[in-house]
């Protein structure tokens, strides 16, 4: 089905979509159903102060510095308190997780416990908040893995395969958000007039054939032999394929939303540029891997050049990893190279 936006059908508000999608889970308490509702209610929160930064004495920098050395925007702070405050009391999780801490947050001990664990970028791409650039929210969803009492890293440290959910939120010329189940890929656009979130890409599929390829050329001086090769071969300089178009925003929810409605590959790899990220600057566990499940239940696939991403076992909450991710034949093209050029 194409990924355009669907105005003629029935209304679909997200809540309605989310009830509906529980009867796939039999199991189902309604928590998840919950929990999602609840992350749809943190984006219109998130959204009302991305959409009036520049008004609201919200815009710049607080003069900190988060795990990754990065200087962290008022905004960052406010989409992490927001998540966080928003679930840390509903008995519906365990442990969650977020790329502005070092270590698990912990449910505050005045709450109950749940079964479900939430790791978050609470605001990715916000380098670029101050210049009107669309930036996102990602999560991922797991069930525990432990038995009893509050969740541990271990809960956290899950492959990307044994996802319950994961989903984004893009804060752009519009505000939509979009999640998988594992039972197809739904998109739902913001009317800020309700306040509601109606289903405007039901079933998003990656089209083909694909016409973006999005990448940091800025950067390409530092790849390795395979990904040099691989990138003349997505602009058709080696004669067998035909050439695509570049589009980089440097948002990473803005360059996935792009190939995931439009078809194209996204991919930030290796590089030598700062020893201390050899393996690139994007994160397993809250940016790659939940991206990677909607790639896969939107038809296409995520790879760290070598590896599926679904299949990593993750070591640490803040890892950094390799990722190409969207039209699976493009991907796989990646890996071809890679295998062939870099051993
Ligand atoms: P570069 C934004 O800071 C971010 O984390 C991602 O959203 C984006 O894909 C990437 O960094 C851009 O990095 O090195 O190309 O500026």
């Amino acid at each position: 089905m194409s990924s355009e936006m669907n105005l003629t059908g029935k209304i679909t508000t997200i809540e309605r979509h989310i009830l509906d999608e529980q009867s796939y889970h039999p199991g189902a308490t309604g928590a998840l159903t919950s929990l999602l509702y609840d992350l749809a209610l943190a984006g219109k929160i998130i959204a009302s102060q991305t959409t009036r930064a520049g008004l609201a004495e919200i815009l710049g920098e607080t003069g900190g510095f988060n795990v990754q050395g990065e200087a962290v925007k008022k905004l960052d702070v406010f989409a992490d308190q927001t998540i966080f405050r928003l679930n840390d009391h509903t008995g519906r999780l365990a442990v969650m997780a977020s790329e502005e801490h070092e270590g698990i947050l912990d449910i505050p001990k005045q709450y109950p416990i749940g079964k479900y664990v939430l790791l978050f970028d609470p605001l990715d791409g916000s380098s670029n908040i101050d210049y009107n650039v669309s930036i996102g929210t990602i999560f991922s969803i797991y069930a525990r893995k432990t038995k009893e009492g509050p969740g541990t890293l271990e809960d956290c440290l899950q492959k990307g395969s044994d996802l319950v959910a994961a989903g984004y939120l893009i804060y752009g010329s519009s505000t939509m958000l979009v999640y998988t189940t594992g039972h197809g890929v739904h998109g739902f656009t913001l009317d800020p007039g309700v306040g509601e979130f109606f289903l405007s890409h039901p079933h998003i599929r990656i089209p083909e054939p694909p016409k973006y390829y999005s990448v940091n050329q800025g950067y390409q001086k530092y790849w390795s032999e395979g990904v040099q090769r691989y990138t003349r071969y997505l602009q058709g300089r080696d004669g067998n394929s035909q050439g695509l178009s570049l589009r980089y925003i440097g948002s990473l929810v803005a360059d996935f939303h792009r190939n995931l409605l439009s078809g194209g590959v996204f991919y930030y790899p290796a590089d030598t540029k700062d020893p201390s990220k050899p393996h690139g600057k994007l994160r397993l566990l809250y940016e790659a891997a939940p991206l990677a499940f909607i790639a896969k239940h939107a038809g296409g696939y995520a790879s760290d050049g070598r590896r599926p991403i679904l299949d990593l076992e993750p070591s640490s909450l803040h890892q950094r990893v390799p990722l190409f991710i969207g039209n699976r034949n493009l991907v796989e093209k990646a890996e071809e190279f890679i295998r062939q050029y870099d051993g």
